[in-house]
């Protein structure tokens, strides 16, 4: 690690929303699998969206054993497949190892997240991804992702999982860790994605490579080394660099001996924005050192003027209450509460600390953008947030213009809660922003009965263009990915 420079003093905001509405829906378990051909649609589907919104969620396959975490329920993994004026909905649970191998013995055999050490005998040294967290499109395929195993392999039209331990033709080892939040290049459309844990269990190397486009070859790699092993979630990735930022929800192997999950919140430990050269061997990583506080998801990142730029949402404690805090206490609420912010730094230093401002006061843990900018400047976000202060309670997406620092909203009301929503662009060569917002709405008062909902990206404060209606609640979803209909095989 290279010498830290002084260290920032900046926390984000411990402020809750005065009044909580429309959440929750899209972390309901279903556990049953759905087949809805030809959906009812209200309103206009857009004529010029074709193409399939994928993602996946945590769903029991067997009743979660108590003390575990919902992160840890088997992926279960949806399509909404728009095509031809139609959309047809399908949803199938992911055929991971771990998932047949339970689905064999009619029970659940893997009782704690991120711990082995409990595992039913019958499985000691079985691959633990449960592929519950991202998906992305590679090569005619649907990869889901969970941050401590390979992908898993679906087909893209059927959802039936065909490859549990995708290693891209034998490239990556069947142990690699693979994140769940790779990302494409937007100039050549290879994917950039690292493993943390890389070199085993509690391992405090994380290995970044990049994945050529078509063929899924391995055309990089470097190993780097982390001041402390954290739950690294997300990271960023521009032309030249890779961004960093090591949060202190850090490994506890006391709490794993006492049967308890990988993770806990330890506010001793400092936060660590690093950056080094994309291609390059890794040993220009420099690390800047801040106080304690979290950064879980990316929104975008860029480079200016010899500054690198981080957009992330952040809190000011552990973003995830239901991970145990390493000094006992309770859960702590208003640390969880996350807002959007940039971090930014001189690439050639020196640097005082990492700078830290508020992009915007809107409660978004799950932001998102056009994909086709993941390793570009931009200029558009996406999400769902509750209503913020002033305003009528209720779930909305957000459309976020981070130039202008500006926003636009649609507040669904209080009873729908709104899951992450996906850009989809009109096609290919469209310009930033020009296409779709899709997301997902939970009905919370036709018990979870869901839409999807189509919004125009550049309207979003126009509502809804049409809703897909669903007969039953929605799977859980955490991310989504958007395929476009030039990216299925003919
Ligand atoms: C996240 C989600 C996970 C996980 C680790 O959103 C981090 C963050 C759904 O599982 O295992
Ligand atoms: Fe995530």
């Amino acid at each position: 690690m290279s010498a830290t420079d002084t260290p920032s003093s900046y926390t984000p905001p411990r402020k809750m929303p005065a009044r909580t509405a429309g959440s929750g829906g899209q972390f309901t378990p279903i556990r049953a699998e759905i087949t809805v051909a030809d959906c009812v649609i209200e309103g206009q589907l857009p004529s010029d969206l074709s193409g399939g919104f994928y993602a996946t969620g945590p769903d029991p396959q067997y009743p979660l054993r108590p003390g575990n975490i919902p992160f840890d329920a088997e992926g279960h993994a949806r399509l909404f497949r728009i095509h031809n004026g139609r959309v047809d909905y399908r949803t199938r649970f992911i055929r991971s190892l771990r998932y047949l191998a339970q689905d064999r013995a009619g029970r659940s055999l893997f009782p704690m997240y991120r711990n082995p050490s409990l595992d039913d005998p019958s499985v000691q040294g079985l691959n633990r991804t449960t592929a519950n967290t991202h998906v992305l499109n590679h090569k005619g395929l649907i990869l889901a992702l969970k941050e401590d195993s390979p992908p898993v392999a679906m087909d893209l039209n059927t959802l039936e999982t065909v490859d549990p331990i995708y290693t891209f033709d034998g490239q990556l080892p069947e142990t690699q860790p693979f994140t769940a939040h790779p990302k494409i290049c937007s100039r050549t459309g290879n994917i950039i994605a690292f493993g943390y844990e890389a070199e085993g269990f509690g391992s405090d190397v994380v290995s970044v490579f990049e994945l050529e486009k078509d063929t899924g070859k391995k055309i990089w790699e470097a190993r780097i080394k982390v001041p402390y092993v954290g739950l690294l979630h997300d990271f960023g990735v521009t032309e030249n660099h890779i961004v960093l930022y090591v949060v202190p929800l850090a490994i506890d192997l006391e709490q794993m001996r006492r049967g308890g999950v990988h993770w806990s919140w330890d506010a001793t430990r400092k936060t660590y924005f690093g950056f080094f050269r994309r291609h390059g061997d890794g040993k220009d990583l420099r690390w800047i050192e801040g106080p304690a506080m979290s950064g879980t998801h990316t929104m975008g990142v860029f480079e200016d003027k010899g500054r690198i730029y981080l957009d992330t949402e952040m809190t000011p404690g552990n973003p995830f209450p239901f991970m145990p805090n390493k000094d006992g206490s309770p859960p702590d609420l208003p640390g969880s509460y996350s807002t959007l912010h940039r971090i930014s730094a001189n690439l050639n230093g020196p640097n005082k600390g990492y700078d830290v401002e508020m992009l915007f006061p809107l409660n978004m843990p799950l932001p998102k953008q056009d994909d086709r900018y993941n390793t570009a400047p931009y200029r558009w976000g996406y999400g769902a947030c509750p209503a913020p202060e002033g305003q009528p309670p209720g779930s909305c997406y957000a459309a976020m213009d981070v130039q202008t620092k500006t926003y636009k909203l649609w507040n669904a009301g209080p009873h729908i809660s709104l899951a992450e929503p996906v850009f989809a662009p009109k096609h290919a060569g469209s310009r930033e922003g020009e296409g779709y917002l899709l997301g997902v709405a939970y009905n919370l008062n036709e018990a979870n009965r869901s839409d999807l909902v189509i919004l125009d990206a550049e309207r979003v404060d126009e509502g809804p263009l049409c809703k897909v209606r669903l007969p039953v609640p929605a799977s859980p979803q955490v991310h989504g990915w958007w395929v476009r209909e030039d990216q299925y095989p003919t």
